[in-house]
């Protein structure tokens, strides 16, 4: 330690200095003291206006502002500065190892008392500081930390003294470090994680490293505890006493244990005592192993139902508070989710205790991205620059060091999207000799020979089957072929959920569960990192919302859930399509097949409840015998024909089978439902096709033409009144409001992005021509001509009116494009614009969320019902959204007038703004209801994808322009009349 002031250099390529040797976090009973809370506070918007010597400039403290540690200054909640979003791109000159010279610094002042016990020793631990700290204790520096996502412990016991101690953090956001820290997110410089003094008395604890296995049945562990003065050491743990420690790599068999996996987070409880302290730490048994290229746990192949996860809040930035971590973590476990990789840096160090208790899988990543360097073909790339080594391998020692005691963790990854070069080798080889008994994880070398486990991202789903089948293209290299041969398949990320999405969920899955070599993959990703620029923005900003030169938009906003963590319908969905029990109900409900995809528990903590819906609206409901079932095995039970059912039978029309938990867990309650079926009445009727026209149409002295509930123009035949209400349209509509998989990157098959094509096609600008008026006593046709300006293709649009003798008026719509059209269309529907704001919606078909045609897993047929508002999914940016499919009758009412639309299985969409505002507004809080309903009934739609980053929807998905024929029948009713 120097006793001179030193500034830091930020143009050092090195790891931090001064710091004392990485170990891991553990619970004692030798007493630490939280140094969070307010701090005095300065902030400079480049590091050349700081005050060049700290330690005067620490006395000038009682003039300085305030802040909260841990917290991330230049979210608008603090307001030093904004944030700064980029993706792949630095916001500063490719030139390593220099930080730009608009390089915003802050110092943090504390001045704090303690008790005597630590002035026998002790040590400063920040758990994050973001970028590069110079850290300062009364009157001396101490060091200086890097590795933003990394702890650093500083020894302060020569200098602490019992009352007004002073310390100072100097902060910049950039430095040589930064070249590092290329992540896809916001650059939010500050101290947001803990800041903690422990006490380390001489004779304290150094660091222990629990090795645990499981093998047939028991449970295997090494103790290894270092710095103690051995004077008396004991180790135990909640099943046996632990007779020798120091074992160094000898694994012990202590007799039968419950393994731990994420199903049975089974943990017990290792002590360590010596004469100056105990020390605990949970413990969890698992063997984690490549056994014939599957990727196995405690003996058994296990598919990673992942997401990728930030840290990220849309007030605090990087420092978010423990609550929303505990909420976020039981909301994955909530929705099936068994895996995280703590993409892409280490993450707070209580959220992996929290995934040992809870129970996940988990890839932890080191702090480690260098993708802009791929901007300039990898010139100068860190990843293979000599001078970064030490930096990257102390950034991979440490997160070993601090992570190594936890059950979860089952991969240690180099980093992300950091291109290749001799580090990652250095790396994978320090990471090895460290810790054997987890495999080593990295994506950015397809080759894999670092590597146990074959990554890749957003590979199409062909080639996902290729290489589950073992068939994928070999590498030049015979010796890294063959060995890559041997590894099992992760995606480490894959559908990208980015707004409405991410389709293809479901053939991923298929594949991971077909195919043994195919390990799982990982939700790119959790959750979107919208930004509040107020406490009561209602809704968020993204790249480019702070004024930032260079930025990425809205590529920050993508995830299964928002940003204050509501679950967007694409979490829905995944918890569907990942549930870990499959069941069928057959045809005549008289049996039900049921897969156990479990990998370690059997059925009989769960309960199965059926519900059956009638026509008329009744629910009944009851439950099946607890049922046995071993993991990865499948039964079929006969569904009792109780007298209840009997009596039903005639008048169901869907029957639900809910697996639900009987007990409450440490992350759900009592009857939480985690895998469901559905089954339609074989007999449930279909809708009824109106009969022949009997109604005479009659014209009115107002000039107007009435037919069942519409009044119609007298000379064009179009359609002006709907139940009394002023209405415009039906008009075809082919465009939808871009998503963001239409707007992404395009794919292989279709290298455009599908807006780009669509608008080509003019679809966004379609003009109709009334070809023709026929007005006969019982019908009105009317024909269009559909087109873009400046185009020659044409549509031919038809609406056919006429009225059933029930009263309901009957629409015929025909859709004929001509052969000039190719390509895919967005949706082939029609629109009608009501001069009235409808409130409430009500349907029987899917729901209650939305679904196209490769999304809506998680709909179920059915009655629902839903304000027109709800029926929006608010996406930060706006974007086609909220359809509802397999619809055979909607009504739409504002508590006193109602609509009826009936039909055969079309889709929905009601909302208070226009698909053209929904395309043309950029947040979703700037869309404003403009006093009408806009009604799309659509009769096609294309799928959606996940070519945000990724491929487009599958084949089968594609809507090609074609012809279509539909009825619709709508009535008007008064509901204030008849109430
Ligand atoms: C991939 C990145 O690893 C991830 O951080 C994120 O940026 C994601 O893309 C897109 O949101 S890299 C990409 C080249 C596939």
């Amino acid at each position: 330690m120097s006793d001179k002031p030193v500034a830091d250099d930020l143009t050092n390529a090195g790891p931090g200095w001064g710091a004392l040797a990485p170990r891991a976090r553990f619970t004692t009973t030798l007493p630490s003291m939280s140094l969070n809370g307010t701090w005095s506070f300065a902030w400079w918007p480049s590091r050349v206006d700081a005050p060049a010597d700290v330690w005067t400039h620490a006395e000038t403290y009682s003039s300085w502002e305030s802040i909260p540690v841990p917290s991330s200054w230049s979210m608008p909640i603090h307001g030093y500065g904004a944030p700064n979003y980029t993706n792949r791109r630095y916001p500063f000159p490719l030139t390593p190892p220099f930080p730009p010279d608009a390089n915003p610094t802050a110092d943090h002042l504390l001045r704090f008392d303690v008790e005597p016990e630590f002035l026998r020793g002790a040590r400063l631990r920040f758990d994050g500081i973001d970028s590069a700290g110079e850290v300062w204790f009364n009157g001396q520096c101490l060091g200086t930390t890097r590795g933003s996502r990394l702890p650093s412990e500083f020894d302060v016991s020569p200098l602490l003294r019992q009352t007004d101690n002073v310390l100072l953090v100097r902060v910049s956001q950039y430095s040589a470090a930064s070249y590092l820290e290329d992540q896809d997110m916001w650059w939010l410089p500050g101290i947001f994680r803990d800041v903690t003094l422990l006490s380390t008395p001489p004779g304290a604890v150094e660091d222990v490293f629990v090795r645990t296995a499981f093998s047939d049945g028991h449970g295997l562990i090494s103790v290894d505890v270092s710095g103690a003065d051995g004077s008396r050491i004991d180790a135990e743990s909640t099943i046996a006493e632990l007779k020798t420690v120091n074992l160094t790599g000898d694994l012990m068999d202590i007799g039968p244990v419950r393994g731990w996996s994420a199903e049975t987070p089974r943990l017990y409880e290792l002590t360590v005592t010596t004469a100056h302290e105990t020390i605990s730490i949970p413990i969890g048994f698992r063997t984690v192993e490549v056994v014939d290229a599957e990727l196995r746990l405690n003996g058994r192949p296990i598919v990673l139902k992942g997401v990728n996860r930030h840290e990220h809040h849309p007030d605090f930035g990087r420092a978010v508070p423990r609550e929303v971590v505990v909420d976020e973590l039981k909301l994955m476990k909530q929705h099936n989710i068994n895996a995280i990789r703590t993409s892409h840096y280490p993450p707070r160090p209580d959220m992996l205790d929290l995934a040992d208790e809870l129970g996940f899988y988990v890839i932890d990543e080191c702090d480690f991205e260098t993708h802009g360097f791929q901007l300039a073909d990898w010139r100068a790339n860190p990843t293979d620059d000599p001078a970064y080594r030490d930096a990257l391998v102390d950034r991979m020692s440490r997160m070993i060091e601090r992570d190594k005691n936890h059950p979860s963790i089952i991969m240690w990854s180099l980093g992300n999207e950091a291109g290749t070069g001799t580090n990652i080798e250095a790396m994978a080889a320090a990471a090895r000799s460290r810790d054997a008994s987890r495999l080593i994880h990295y994506e950015g070398e397809w080759a894999s020979t670092q590597v146990d486990v074959y990554s890749r991202m957003y590979a199409t789903h062909q080639e996902v089957e290729l290489i589950g089948r073992f068939e994928e293209p070999p590498l030049e290299e015979i010796d890294a072929d063959a060995h890559r041969r041997t590894l099992p398949f992760v995606l480490c990320e894959y559908v990208h959920a980015m707004g409405n999405g991410p389709g293809g969920l479901t053939e991923y899955q298929e594949l991971f569960e077909r195919y043994p070599r195919l390990a799982g993959g990982f939700v790119w990703e959790w959750l979107e990192h919208g930004i509040r620029r107020s406490p009561d923005d209602a809704g968020f900003a993204y790249g480019g919302d702070f004024g930032e030169v260079v930025h990425d938009g809205n590529f920050v906003i993508d995830g299964l859930v928002s940003a204050d963590r509501r679950p967007r319908p694409g979490l829905l969905d995944f918890k569907k399509v990942i549930e870990p029990i499959r069941m069928t109900i057959d045809d005549s409900w008289g049996r039900l097949s049921i897969v156990n995809m479990h990998d370690f528990v059997d059925l009989s903590t769960f309960d199965v409840e059926w519900r059956v819906d009638t026509i008329d609206g009744t629910v009944v409901r009851g439950s099946l015998p607890p049922i046995e079932c071993p993991p990865h095995e499948s039964t079929t039970i006969p569904i009792p024909r109780g007298e209840e059912m009997h009596r039903i039978w005639a008048d169901s029309a869907t029957m639900i089978m809910s697996v639900v938990t009987r007990h409450a867990t440490a992350w759900c309650s009592a009857g939480h439902e985690i895998a469901w079926a559905q089954s339609r009445h074989p007999n449930s009727p279909g809708h009824p096709t109106p009969a022949a026209a009997a109604i005479i149409a009659t014209s009115s002295p107002d000039g107007k033409l009435r037919l069942g509930a519409g009044e119609f123009d007298l000379q064009t035949g179009e359609l002006v009144l709907l139940g009394g209400i002023p209405v415009s349209g039906p008009e075809l509509q082919l465009w939808r409001a871009p998503t963001d998989n239409d707007r992404g990157k395009g794919d292989r098959r279709r290298p455009v992005p599908s807006d780009i094509r669509w608008r080509e096609d003019g679809l966004d600008r379609l003009v109709q021509r009334r070809a023709s008026t026929v007005i006969e006593q019982d019908r009105i046709d009317v024909e269009y001509m559909v087109a873009a300006p400046g185009d020659d293709r044409e549509i031919a649009f038809d609406l056919s009116w006429t009225c059933r003798d029930d009263g309901r008026l009957a629409l015929d719509v025909r859709v004929r494009p001509d052969e000039g059209w190719t390509g895919t269309w967005p949706r082939i529907g029609v629109v009608m614009v009501f001069a009235h704001e409808f409130t409430t919606s009500s349907w029987v078909g899917s729901g209650p969320g939305p679904k196209y045609p490769d999304t809506g897993q998680a709909t179920r047929w059915g009655r629902h019902t839903l304000s027109v508002s709800e029926l929006s999914t608010p996406y930060v940016r706006p974007q086609e959204n909220g359809s509802r499919a397999d619809v055979t009758a909607v009504s739409l009412d504002d508590g006193r007038r109602s609509l009826l639309i009936e039909g055969r299985a079309f889709s929905f969409s009601a909302r208070h703004w226009s698909t053209a505002d929904l395309t043309r507004i950029d947040h979703v809080d700037l869309l404003a209801p403009d006093g009408n309903t806009y009604v799309e009934l659509d009769f096609a739609q294309h799928g959606i994808g996940t070519a945000a980053c990724g491929p487009g929807p599958l084949s089968a998905y594609d809507l090609e322009p074609h012809a279509v024929e539909a009825r619709i029948l709508i009535s008007a009713s008064d509901i204030g009349a008849s109430a």
